[in-house]
C-alpha cells in the first residue's frame, strides 16, 4: 500500500476497520474504486485489505450474492467524519438507497474504530450487527483477528461463537496481495 503520512504530532491516530460489500453491478471494481477513495481521502491511510469472498445473501430481501471484504485503515478522523466519508464514498459510486437490507453497488459499514462505543442517532459502534455476521467477521479476522471488539470479545472469538445457521462464507477468491492503487 501506498504510504503517505496522515498528522502532526498532536493529532491521534486510530485504527479502524470498514466493511465492504457488494451486489451489484462490477462487484469487484466497486469495492476496488471504494478501497482507492479512501485512501486518497485527508487523514486516511489504506493499511491492509482482506481477501473478497463470495457470499450468500443475509436478511429478508431476495438478492443477488455479495462479495464482502474487509479494510484496516489508520486515521485521524473520528467516527463521525469517518462515517460521513464512506457515505461520500458510497454516493460517489453511484449508490442509490432503496430498501432496507436491499441490494447495493456499495456498501460501507464502519466496523470498528479503536475502542469506541457509540450509540447515537445515525452512528453505533461497533456495528450493531458485526458480531453474529460471519460475512464481516471472517474478513476481518484475516487482517486482524485478536482485534477486540468492544464490548464483545476478539474478533476470533466472535468467529468461534457463530452459529452455522447463517449465510455460508465460500472460498476467498482474490488474494490479498491484489493491488489496489
Ligand atoms: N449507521 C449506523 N451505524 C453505522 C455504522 N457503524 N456503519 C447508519 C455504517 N452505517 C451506520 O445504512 C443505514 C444507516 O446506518 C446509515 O445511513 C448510517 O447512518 P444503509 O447502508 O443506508 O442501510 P442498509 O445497509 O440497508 O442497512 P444496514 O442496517 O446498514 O444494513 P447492513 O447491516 O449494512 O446490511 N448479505 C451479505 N452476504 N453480505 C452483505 O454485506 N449486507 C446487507 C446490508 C444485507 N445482506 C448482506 C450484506
Ligand atoms: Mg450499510
Amino acid at each position: 500500500m501506498r504510504r503517505r503520512p496522515v498528522s502532526t504530532a498532536t493529532v491521534a491516530i486510530v485504527r479502524a476497520y470498514v466493511g465492504l460489500g457488494a451486489n451489484l453491478g462490477g462487484r469487484e471494481d466497486s469495492i476496488r474504486r471504494a478501497v482507492r477513495l479512501l485512501g486518497e481521502a485527508d487523514g486516511v491511510e489504506v493499511v491492509s485489505v482482506s481477501t473478497l469472498r463470495e457470499t450468500e445473501p443475509w436478511g429478508p430481501v431476495e438478492q443477488p450474492s455479495y462479495l464482502n471484504g474487509a479494510v484496516e485503515l489508520e486515521t485521524e478522523l473520528g467516527p463521525r467524519a469517518l462515517l460521513e466519508l464512506l457515505l461520500d464514498v458510497e454516493r460517489r459510486l453511484g449508490r442509490v438507497r432503496t430498501e432496507r437490507w436491499g441490494p447495493r453497488t456499495i456498501d460501507l459499514d464502519l466496523l470498528v474504530h479503536g475502542d469506541r462505543v457509540v450509540d447515537e442517532p445515525g452512528l453505533t459502534l461497533p456495528h450493531p450487527r458485526l458480531h453474529e455476521r460471519r460475512f464481516a467477521l471472517e474478513p476481518l479476522a484475516e487482517l486482524a483477528p485478536d482485534t477486540v471488539v468492544p464490548g464483545r470479545g476478539t474478533v476470533s472469538e466472535l468467529i468461534a461463537a457463530l452459529d452455522d445457521d447463517g449465510p455460508r462464507v465460500t472460498e476467498p477468491i482474490h488474494p490479498p496481495s491484489d493491488p489496489y492503487t
